[in-house]
C-alpha cells in the first residue's frame, strides 16, 4: 500500500509539473542565450517580457491581434540583432481574476523584465496597482479608460484614452449631421465600456446635445430590444454606444433590424474587423475615432499590412498596430538602457521615450505615462471602414 502511495505521489507530481504552466514563451529570431551579454561590449541585449492577453472568450478576437502584432514585431526587432525579445504569453480570458493570477505568475519570475496587457482596463486595473508595488513596469497596448496611467510610476500605455477618441468622433459627427438629440447605451459592469459612457456623456452636455435616454447592458447579454425599444421611442438623430466589438456589433445588428437606422458612434473598442464579421451591413453608419486606420496611404502602414499579411494571412487591425507598436518602444527602451535584467532601470528609459517613430505616428509619454498622440476618425461605409468624410 505504501509502495503504491509512492509511486501514485510521484505521478502526481510529474502530473503537476507538466500542467502546472499554460504560457507560451516564444524566443524566435534565435540569439543563442549563452552568448547574450549588454550593450557596451557590443553584445545583444536579452529580455523576457510577460504578456497578459484576452485569448480566449468573447473577445478573444481582440487578443489574438495583440499577441500576432506582438509576434511580428519579436521576430523583426530580434533578426536585428541588438536586442533579443523573449515573450511569455499568459491568457486572461477577459477576466480580471485570471488576469491578476497571470500577472502574480510573471511578477513573481525575476527573470521576466516588464509586462505587457493586459488587454481590457477591467482587468488593467485590477493587475496594474500590483506591478507598480512590485516594481515592474507593466504597459497596455489597448487599455483606453481614464485613470491607467495614474496608478503609478511603473504603469503605461501606448492606446489613446476614450476621453480623446469619442470626443473627436462626436465632434465630426455632430458638425455633418447636424445631430441636437442623443440616446446612449453602455455596458455597466466594465471599466472601459462605463468610461466610454462618461466621456460621452460629458462630451454631449458640453456641446449642448440634448441626451434623450441612458440605457444600460451587462456583459454577454444577448437581447438588447428592450433597451433599443426605449431608444427608438425617444427618436434620437445619433446614439452613442459604448461597447466591446462582442456585444457592440450585436447592438447595432439588433438596432438596425428594429429600424434604427441614425448614425452610431462608438470608442475604441468597435475599431475590430469582427464588428463587419458579426453586424455584416447593419454595422454601417458606425462612426469611431482611433488611432489607427489601416487602409491608410501612409508607406509605414501600408509595408505593416503587407508583413502581417504574408505572416498571418489576413489584415492586421487597430489591436495588432498597438501592439507591434508596443514591443518597438520597449525594444528601444532596452536598448537605452542597456540591460535586459533591471527592472528600475527599464522604467526609467521607457518613461523617457520621446517622438518614436511608430506606425501609429509619433509617440511621447507625457509626465505621467500617458500617450500623446493624434486621432483619426474613421466610419464603416458599405461594409468598410473608411476614412471620415468631412
Ligand atoms: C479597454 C479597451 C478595449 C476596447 C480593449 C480591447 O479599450 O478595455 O480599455
Amino acid at each position: 500500500m505504501q509502495k503504491f502511495l509512492i509511486i501514485l505521489a510521484t505521478f502526481m507530481l510529474i502530473l503537476l509539473t507538466a500542467c502546472g504552466s499554460s504560457s507560451t514563451s516564444t524566443n524566435s529570431g534565435g540569439q543563442s542565450k549563452t552568448s547574450i551579454e549588454d550593450e557596451t561590449s557590443g553584445e545583444v541585449i536579452q529580455a523576457k517580457i510577460g504578456v497578459i492577453s484576452y485569448l480566449s472568450g468573447a473577445g478573444a478576437a481582440y487578443g489574438e491581434a495583440i499577441t500576432q502584432g506582438l509576434k511580428l514585431a519579436q521576430k523583426e526587432i530580434n533578426e536585428k540583432g541588438e536586442v533579443n525579445i523573449e515573450l511569455v504569453i499568459e491568457d486572461s480570458a477577459g477576466e480580471a481574476e485570471q488576469a491578476v493570477n497571470a500577472g502574480q505568475k510573471l511578477m513573481a519570475d525575476d527573470s521576466i523584465l516588464a509586462i505587457i496587457g493586459p488587454t481590457l482596463s477591467t482587468e488593467f486595473f485590477a493587475v496594474a496597482p500590483e506591478a507598480d508595488l512590485n516594481g515592474i513596469t507593466i504597459m497596455g497596448t489597448s487599455t483606453t479608460a481614464d485613470g491607467i496611467p495614474e496608478i503609478g510610476d511603473y504603469v503605461f500605455r501606448n492606446s489613446i484614452p476614450e476621453a480623446l477618441a469619442i470626443p473627436a468622433a462626436m465632434e465630426k459627427t455632430v458638425k455633418r449631421t447636424g445631430a441636437k438629440k442623443v440616446a446612449i447605451i453602455y455596458g455597466n459592469d466594465d471599466a472601459f465600456t462605463k468610461a466610454g459612457f462618461e466621456v460621452m456623456k460629458r462630451t454631449a452636455e458640453e456641446m449642448g446635445l440634448e441626451i434623450t435616454t441612458i440605457e444600460t447592458y451587462q456583459k454577454g447579454q444577448s437581447d438588447y430590444k428592450a433597451q433599443l425599444t426605449k431608444i427608438k421611442n425617444t427618436n434620437p438623430d445619433l446614439v452613442l454606444a459604448s461597447a466591446l466589438y462582442n456585444e457592440g456589433a450585436v447592438i447595432i445588428d439588433q438596432a438596425r433590424k428594429m429600424g434604427i437606422t441614425v448614425p452610431f458612434v462608438g470608442g475604441n473598442g468597435f475599431n475590430s474587423p469582427q464588428v463587419l464579421e458579426i453586424a455584416g451591413d447593419a454595422a454601417n453608419g458606425l462612426i469611431v475615432g482611433t488611432p489607427y486606420f489601416g487602409d491608410s496611404a501612409d508607406p509605414k502602414i501600408v509595408e505593416f499590412n503587407k508583413k502581417y499579411e504574408e505572416e498571418y494571412g489576413k489584415k492586421p487591425d487597430q489591436f495588432a498596430a498597438q501592439a507591434y507598436d508596443a514591443l518597438y518602444i520597449y525594444a528601444d527602451a532596452l536598448k537605452r538602457a542597456g540591460t535586459g535584467d533591471d527592472r528600475d532601470a527599464f522604467r526609467d528609459a521607457l518613461a523617457e521615450t520621446k517622438d518614436f517613430e511608430g506606425i501609429l505616428g509619433l509617440f511621447s509619454f507625457n509626465e505621467v505615462g500617458d500617450v500623446v498622440m493624434d486621432v483619426t476618425v474613421v466610419e464603416i461605409k458599405d461594409g468598410k471602414f473608411v476614412e471620415f468624410e468631412e
